[in-house]
């Protein structure tokens, strides 16, 4: 990639949370710094630990391989390397690599004096990563409720909790999660095809405006949010779906019961004396 005529310029020491100007450097197009190399051990690390727990296991086929929690038995207790303490390094080394990828971004959106709202962003990646591996398993008192870190085996992991609570579509958060990201895909296919509209409008035709954009949507629909407020829009819907999936799972477990179902949650609804 080469580098860009004002880059030279943005390339320049300091913003950096600690260390001062140690790692404070590039390496082709990838800023370094200190949490850049943070993240390549945390990353070096996990990785290396999902390969030793390969190499015990049964297989080599990517799509099986899979570094499973531990047994219900050790609590929040430390288990054994071979008996779920790989997946517990794996964590560790998982929840580094992507703290350190968080902070590597902010030192950046520090260097270029922009906000940080990539890294708020991410950041409720990280919370609802967080939460599966470790909050609900605490709140549940054993690290056996994390998710298995296999292709096939994370998803049998999600069908299995799903189902322990026999209707999951009933969760009230989670419904509110999904309604979020269908938004979210909502909006992005009308941003995208407003801009590209626009601003790529065919070959020999004039690029045209903003104005262009809010008035089909004012003439589509009545109302058009704008060019910022579209922005705005996104990020919030992109959120807030990831926090309520944060909430879907937090809530089911340490506040529902496991074996009991979401649709039951449902009857405080049907015994509204106004039916
Ligand atoms: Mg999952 C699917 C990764 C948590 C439910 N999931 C996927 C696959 C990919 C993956 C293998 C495509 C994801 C994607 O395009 O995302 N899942 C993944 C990771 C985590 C995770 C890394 C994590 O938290 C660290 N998944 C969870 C939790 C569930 C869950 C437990 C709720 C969110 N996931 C599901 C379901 C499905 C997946 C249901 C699928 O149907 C789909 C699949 O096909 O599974 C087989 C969007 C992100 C991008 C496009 C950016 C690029 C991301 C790349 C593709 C991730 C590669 C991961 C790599 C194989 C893992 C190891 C890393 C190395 C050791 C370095
Ligand atoms: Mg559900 C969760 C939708 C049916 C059981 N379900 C979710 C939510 C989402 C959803 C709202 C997952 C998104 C999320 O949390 O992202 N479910 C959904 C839909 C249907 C559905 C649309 C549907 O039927 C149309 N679900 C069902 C059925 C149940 C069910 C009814 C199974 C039978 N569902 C569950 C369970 C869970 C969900 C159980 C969850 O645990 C999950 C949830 O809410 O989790 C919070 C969050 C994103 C992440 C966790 C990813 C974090 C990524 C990290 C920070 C970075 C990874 C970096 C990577 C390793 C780097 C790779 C290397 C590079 C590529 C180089
Ligand atoms: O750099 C980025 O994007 C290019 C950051 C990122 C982000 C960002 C970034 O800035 C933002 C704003 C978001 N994600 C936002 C969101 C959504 C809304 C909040 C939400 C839906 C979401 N991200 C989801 C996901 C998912 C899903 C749905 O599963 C995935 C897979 C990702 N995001 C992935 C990513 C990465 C591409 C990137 C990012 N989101 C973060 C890259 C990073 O952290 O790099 C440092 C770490 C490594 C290079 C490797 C670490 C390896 C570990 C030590 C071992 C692996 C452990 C793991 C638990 C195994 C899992 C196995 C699976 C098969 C289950
Ligand atoms: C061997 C090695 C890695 C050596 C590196 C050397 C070294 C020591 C470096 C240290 C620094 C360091 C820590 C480097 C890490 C290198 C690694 C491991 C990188 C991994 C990179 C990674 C996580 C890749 C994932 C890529 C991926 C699948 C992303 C998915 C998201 C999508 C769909 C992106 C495509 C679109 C895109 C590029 C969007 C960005 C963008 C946005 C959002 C935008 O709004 C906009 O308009 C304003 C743009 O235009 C300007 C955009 O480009």
């Amino acid at each position: 990639m080469a580098m860009l005529s004002f880059e030279r310029k943005y390339r320049v020491r300091g913003g950096t949370l600690i260390g001062g100007d140690l790692f404070d450097f590039w390496v082709g197009p990838f800023f370094v710094g200190f949490f850049g190399v943070a993240t390549i051990i945390f990353a070096g690390v996990g990785i290396s630990m999902i390969l030793y727990g390969a190499a015990l296991g049964p297989t080599w086929n990517p799509f099986l391989i899979s570094i499973n929690p531990p047994d219900l038995k050790y609590g929040l207790g430390f288990a054994p390397m071979k008996e779920g303490g790989i997946w517990q390094v794996v964590t560790i080394c998982a929840i580094g690599a992507f703290g350190s990828w968080l902070l590597r971004e902010v030192e950046i959106c520090r260097k270029l004096g922009i906000g940080y709202h990539v890294p708020f962003a991410f950041s409720f990646a990280i919370l609802a990563y967080v939460t599966l591996v470790v909050f609900r398993p605490i709140l549940m008192g054993s690290w056996s409720y994390g998710f298995p870190y296999g292709i096939f085996t994370h998803l049998d992991w999600v069908s299995n909790t799903g189902y322990a609570y026999l209707q999951f579509h009933y969760n009230p958060a989670h419904m509110i999660a999904i309604t979020f990201f269908f938004t979210t895909a909502l909006a992005l296919a009308m941003h995208g095809g407003a801009i590209l509209s626009s601003s790529n409008p065919g070959p020999g035709k004039e690029i045209k405006t903003a104005e262009h954009e809010n008035t089909y949507f004012r003439d589509t629909i009545g109302y058009s949010i704008g060019p910022l407020g579209i922005h705005r829009l996104g990020l919030f819907l992109a959120l807030s779906a990831v926090f309520f999936s944060a909430v879907c799972m937090i809530i089911s477990g340490p506040y529902w019961p496991e074996g009991k179902s979401w649709a039951d949650w449902w009857l405080w609804w049907k015994d509204i004396y106004i039916w």
